[in-house]
């Protein structure tokens, strides 16, 4: 856990020298991690990494944004009478002081409608995020090859 609040710290201090001229209020508190999508051979993108809610405040997340995707939603894995649903979730809830993992097999991302061009292997997708305290995430999500 250490060594994940460092890389987060990094991510976030190489975020806010980049960030530079907007006016978006940032969350302080809150970061991501490992953050990493495929693109399905439907040209749907999943999108998958690890949040760390390290305020003392319960949150949501409520939304979020990629570039070069029409679309994003929210969605949960949840396994009903032996199969597998996605649910499209209004919200997720992230405790305060707790962490909460995007996976294959839980919560993810849900991106439609594609710019193929921006969603090749190996290149950087960025998303925003957005909490329930109105602030902001941002992330840069690295494309893997789907089945990788
Ligand atoms: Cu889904």
């Amino acid at each position: 856990m250490k060594k994940l609040l460092l890389i987060s710290w990094l991510i976030i201090v190489a975020f806010s020298g980049a960030a530079g001229a907007t006016e978006q209020v940032k969350s302080q508190q809150v970061s991501v991690v490992d953050a990493w999508l495929r693109v399905a051979p439907n040209k749907v993108a999943g999108g998958f990494f690890e949040i760390i809610n390290d305020s003392d405040e319960d949150l949501n997340i409520v939304s979020a944004v990629a570039v070069g995707a029409k679309t994003v939603e929210l969605h949960s894995h949840k396994m009903t009478n032996g199969v597998m649903k996605m649910r499209k979730q209004e919200f997720v809830h992230l405790p305060a002081k707790s962490s909460l993992s995007f996976n294959p097999h839980s919560y993810h991302l849900m991106m439609f409608k594609l710019d193929n061009d921006l969603f090749n292997v190996g290149k950087f997708v960025h998303v925003v995020l957005t909490l329930s305290d109105g602030s902001e995430v941002e992330v840069k999500f690295l494309v893997k090859k789907f089945g990788a």
